[in-house]
């Protein structure tokens, strides 16, 4: 049986790779950061017999003496490190604790397994915040890098890290280069969660509007349970290397808008420019969209859109699932939770 270590665990990726792991058979261990509460965070939507089947570790990845002892107590298979500060918007307040766990924990665990386990593979989630001010679009693995965040700068020091161990020490690390995902396991300050959500409260008659920054915003999304496929995928090939996991298209902020309004029956119509604007509803002239300029970044990536034929070809990796399918599910989830907020959604 293969042993796994996923870090970042109770965060929405870990969550499905988790999922994804036990499927295949593999003894799974989470490794995650305590906190006073001992929330699980997105752990707790497996099944109980999947979270019985979990081993944890609980740790910060600035720790490196219980990263080493953990990496030379377990000799992994594999290891997926997902353990990051992910949040963009965050990362221009807080530049130092998005420097220290992005780079140093990478660093931390490339280390250990230069040192106690040289056969153990390890995804890196780098990102494709990379591409930045991007010189082409599509992007792909050979679009030069821009980065317009403490967070994108930080992973390109990662994606470097994981190229340098590897040719340094012939180590087998492979730089995920993954364009946004989403699901219903989002964290809440994250667009497409945050819009599904809102769309639900106010489709229930909350007369809240939705506060937002750039509408113009064109990302690539897809849907996480894909994608944590294409990372397994990734330490299946003889030889590391790296890969863009993508959908080749790209909506706006606003377009991603229109449509989870569009699931629950309302029909927007804008109003205003710049800060000013707002979105209605067009049935009853109610404020559902308005912008809080407090979500602008200093530095904004106006479009990314990621070209993956490498990893289709190489990997035989594709995404199922279309945006609009993406967002109806996310809305849907939201719509339900609304109803019956102590609902578990364990579906994959
Ligand atoms: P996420 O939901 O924010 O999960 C991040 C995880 O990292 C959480 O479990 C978090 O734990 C953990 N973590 C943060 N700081 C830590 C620390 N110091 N020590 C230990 N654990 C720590 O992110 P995600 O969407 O699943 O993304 C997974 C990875 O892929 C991240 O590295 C992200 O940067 C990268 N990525 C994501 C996307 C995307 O679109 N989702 C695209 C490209 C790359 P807490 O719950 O305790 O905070
Ligand atoms: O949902 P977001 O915060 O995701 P962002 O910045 O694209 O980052 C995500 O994807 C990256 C991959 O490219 C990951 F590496 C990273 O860890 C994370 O998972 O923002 C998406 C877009 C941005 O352009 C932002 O300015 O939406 C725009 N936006 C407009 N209004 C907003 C809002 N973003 C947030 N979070 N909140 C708003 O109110």
């Amino acid at each position: 049986m293969k042993k796994a270590l996923i870090t970042g665990i109770t965060g929405q990726d870990g969550y499905f790779l988790a999922k994804f792991l036990l499927g295949k058979g593999y003894e799974v261990h989470g490794f995650a950061r305590r906190n006073s509460q001992m929330a699980l965070g997105t752990l707790v939507f497996l099944t109980p017999d999947e979270r019985s089947r979990i081993k944890m570790h609980w740790g910060d990845v600035l720790d490196h003496p219980f990263i080493d002892s953990l990496v030379r107590m377990n000799r992994y298979d594999e290891i997926y490190h997902l353990a990051a500060q992910s949040f963009v918007g965050l990362s221009f307040e807080n530049p130092k604790a998005t420097y220290d766990i992005n780079i140093g924990g990478t660093l931390n665990f490339v280390n250990a397994i230069k040192e106690y386990s040289q056969r153990t593979k390890m995804y890196f989630a780098a990102t494709s915040e990379m591409y930045g001010k991007a010189e082409a679009v599509p992007q792909d693995e050979r679009t030069p890098f821009h980065p317009r965040s403490p967070y994108g700068v930080a992973k390109l020091a990662g994606f470097w890290t994981i190229k340098n161990y590897r040719e340094s020490y012939g180590l087998y690390l492979t730089n995920g280069i993954l364009f946004n995902h989403e699901s219903e396991m989002r964290g809440p300050e994250f667009v497409t969660r945050k819009i599904a959500a809102g769309a639900a409260k106010i489709a229930r008659g909350s007369s809240e509007p939705i506060r937002l920054g750039n509408l113009e915003a064109r990302r690539d999304w897809g849907f996480a349970g894909d994608y944590v496929e294409g990372m397994w995928l990734m330490l299946q090939r003889p030889m590391p290397d790296d890969y863009v996991l993508a959908t080749g298209e790209n909506y706006s902020v606003r377009e991603c808008t229109e449509r989870a309004f569009g699931r629950v029956g309302i029909t927007i119509v804008w109003e205003g420019r710049g800060a000013d604007e707002i979105g209605k509803n067009a049935a009853n002239g109610q404020t559902v969209i308005t912008i809080d300029p407090a979500h602008f970044r200093p530095a904004e990536i106006d479009e990314l859109r990621g070209d993956a034929s490498k990893a289709k070809r190489e990997l035989g990796w594709t995404t199922r699932m279309s945006f609009d399918t993406l967002v109806a599910r996310m809305v849907d989830v939201e719509v339900a939770r609304l109803k019956r907020p102590d609902l578990q959604f364990t579906q994959a």
